[in-house]
């Protein structure tokens, strides 16, 4: 067995028992597409993922891209790119794509399920074969009726796409970038500039060309994000009729990273226009809209980052358990024979058991989280699970986005230090995963806006610029199950809990909107928003996982009242109680440290540090 550990029973559980999403398909909204094909579908990719998809996972990690500086490209591993090809050659890229560019129309909570399973198993080849899918589409949706027939072209010939932001001076404040571009008389533009940190910039022979999406900057235009627009630079020119591949553009990798983890996926400096050929580009649709063009590539992205990080805990976490379960070690404490005990294996200890117990609340949870979020995606399925109308969907979609990706990625990155810790010293050596899956994990909570970023989107822009809306639509869902009975008194303690970690939420939501609008008066004010959005931001995935968690527990009470008699419904029970009671009643302090932030540390001198 490769090293790939998939829970598609927990992935069932939430499309079919908790969100319901039988009823929808039997409504014919995805038109002939049911429960059992969508069923077929993750069998089907859990067998590649635990197979063939996943098996050179390592080999790739100890075979980093090769970059040659004459030819600029990128020589990747063979192993990785068989997997790389079983992706393509199963289609499964189709699912992220529009109907008229060759997709299927399947929920995305569906599509967002069959995805954690590939970036579970080799989350780069999900990077490099879903990019040129999904951003085609997005290419297809902003482009001219022209561009439109391009689009056309990258996705029947299956091109790689990046999406080209950072700059050297230009991170997290990409408004700050200044590659710019010169517009030509036969309507195309020529991009000059150095880009930094382009994921799939150059990828071996894996596609017959690659689509750059790059943010520059027309001359004249306005500095920051406003003055960015949004060009289509292929890496090969091409008949623009036909598709057929012509001369090379002038766009080259420059150089390639070395990195901590996801080493396969090449990282690259990407130079437009500073070799002797022109970098010609094209303005998609026309129209100056760069940032906002470039945010619905954004958005996916970091859907796609927060569901690789719960891929990974989850995997990491399943790990943990099968070794828990067979590595003997010590006697059980509690037996009362002593040292007269036998030896037993390390799962009967009651601090295995308690790190079991976070590493399966969290990877369960970052997981119900993503598909809850993923449900909004959809008119039809948000309607179903939230009663939210489309509009409302959309922004319940948009203030879940930086939960699954800032939440998902601190969060699976802490716990798989737990898998880790499980195994004692054996997980810190190359023969078991988990090393590698933290290494790749890392990244999850810098790429695609850091952890501060997200925080500061969740809240200024999801929540104080939405006027809580619909913040206050899930709040309103919580409380509805609160005040539910369903679950035969079975879960009352816990909704108590869950009742004043949403009570401490909202304290904190407005403790941090009493900064906001004091920073009218006093400017400095701000500050405190910026101390404490982060640790808002992880409470607010608290009490989403706990949610998330007592709603499943709800219908396992019932499936077992049914009649059914399994072990995944106890555990479902009993994972979430243990959350309510050990993690929950943490977030009375956090309202607490937040009630009560002061601006000390910004006035300390630097040279204090
Ligand atoms: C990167 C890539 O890191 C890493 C991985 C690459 C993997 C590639 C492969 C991916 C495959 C994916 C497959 C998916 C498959 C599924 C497909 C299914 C079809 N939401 O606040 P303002 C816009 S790339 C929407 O004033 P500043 C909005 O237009 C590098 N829009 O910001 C707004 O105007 P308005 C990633 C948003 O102060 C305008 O921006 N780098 C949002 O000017 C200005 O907003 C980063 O992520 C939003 N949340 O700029 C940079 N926010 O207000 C992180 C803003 O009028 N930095 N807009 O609507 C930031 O995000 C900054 O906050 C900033 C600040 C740049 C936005
Ligand atoms: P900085 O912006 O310099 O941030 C440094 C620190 O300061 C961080 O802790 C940050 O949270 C904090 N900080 C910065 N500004 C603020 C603020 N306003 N408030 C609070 N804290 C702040 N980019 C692309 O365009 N395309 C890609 O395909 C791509 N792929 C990548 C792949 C890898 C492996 C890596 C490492 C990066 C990739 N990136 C890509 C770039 C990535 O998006 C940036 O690294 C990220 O946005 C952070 O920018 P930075 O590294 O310049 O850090």
């Amino acid at each position: 067995m490769g090293h790939y550990r998939s829970n598609v029973r927990d992935l069932e559980f939430n499309l079919f028992e908790v969100l319901g999403l039988n009823s929808v398909l039997d409504s014919g909204a995805f038109g002939e597409l049911d429960a059992g094909t969508v069923k077929e579908m993750l069998y089907e990719v859990r067998r590649l993922a635990e197979g063939p998809l996943g098996e050179p996972f390592a080999e790739s990690d100890r075979n980093p891209p090769v970059f040659d500086p004459e030819t600029h490209s990128v020589t990747l591993p063979e192993a990785f790119k068989k997997s790389c090809r079983i992706v393509r050659e199963g289609g499964w890229d189709k699912l992220v794509v529009a109907k008229e560019l060759g997709g299927i129309e399947v929920p995305r909570a569906a599509m967002w399920a069959i995805g954690e399973l590939i970036l579970g198993a080799q989350p780069a080849a999900f990077l490099y074969e879903m990019a040129g899918a999904s951003f085609a589409n997005i290419f297809y949706h902003n482009g001219t009726e022209e561009q439109q027939r391009w689009a056309k072209i990258i996705a029947e010939q299956g091109w790689g796409a990046t999406m080209v932001l950072t700059e050297p001076d230009a991170g997290s404040d990409v408004g700050a970038g200044r590659t710019k571009a010169i517009r030509q008389e036969d309507g195309s533009w020529h991009l000059e500039g150095v880009k930094r940190f382009i994921t799939s910039a150059d990828s071996d022979d894996l596609f017959p060309n690659i689509m750059h999406l790059v943010l520059a900057r027309p001359e004249g235009a306005e500095p920051g994000t406003e003055g960015l627009s949004l060009f289509f630079v292929p890496k090969f020119h091409f008949d623009r009729e036909t598709g057929e591949l012509g001369d090379r553009n002038g766009v080259f990798v420059t150089n390639v990273e070395h990195k901590m983890g996801l080493k396969v996926s090449a990282t690259c400096e990407l130079t437009f226009g500073g070799n002797g050929i022109p970098a010609k580009g094209w303005l998609v649709g026309e129209v100056h809209n760069g940032i906002a063009q470039m945010f619905e590539i954004i958005e996916q992205a970091r859907m796609m980052v927060g569901v690789k990080a719960a891929a990974t805990l989850s995997t990491g976490y399943l790990n943990a358990l099968e070794y828990a379960r067979t590595r003997i070690q010590g006697r059980d404490i509690g037996s009362g024979k002593g040292k007269a005990a036998p030896r037993v294996p390390i799962i009967r200890h009651p601090d295995v058991r308690r790190s079991l117990a976070m590493q399966k609340a969290y990877a369960e949870g970052l997981r119900a989280v993503y598909l809850y979020t993923a449900a909004h995606q959809d008119v039809a399925v948000a309607q179903q699970v939230s009663g939210a109308d489309p509009d409302l969907a959309a922004r319940v979609n948009d203030l879940l986005l930086p939960i699954v990706k800032g939440v998902g990625s601190e969060r699976a990155y802490q716990f798989l230090t737990e898998s880790l810790q499980t195994f004692g010293g054996s997980g810190f050596l190359q023969d078991y995963p988990i090393e590698q899956y933290i290494r790749d994990a890392k990244i999850d909570s810098l790429y695609e806006g850091t952890t501060a970023i997200q925080a500061q989107d969740f809240f200024f822009r999801k929540i104080a610029r939405d006027r809580g809306g619909a913040l206050g639509h899930v709040a309103g869902q919580i409380q509805q199950f609160i005040e539910s009975e369903a679950g035969n008194g079975r879960l009352k303690g816990e909704r108590q809990l869950l009742a004043t970690a949403l009570e401490d939420v909202q304290g904190m939501a407005a403790a941090l909107t009493g900064h906001l609008m004091g920073a009218q008066e006093n400017p400095s004010e701000l500050y405190k928003v910026g101390l404490g959005s982060v640790r808002f931001l992880l409470a607010v995935g608290d009490l989403l996982i706990g949610w998330q968690l007592l709603r499943q527990a709800e219908v396992a009470v019932a499936a077992l009242d049914n009649g059914a008699d399994d072990a995944f419904y106890h555990g479902k029970i009993a994972v979430a109680q243990f959350f309510a009671r050990n993690v929950l009643p943490e977030l009375t302090a956090v309202r607490a440290v937040l009630s009560n932030l002061d601006n000390d540390i910004m006035e300390l001198d630097e040279a204090m540090f």
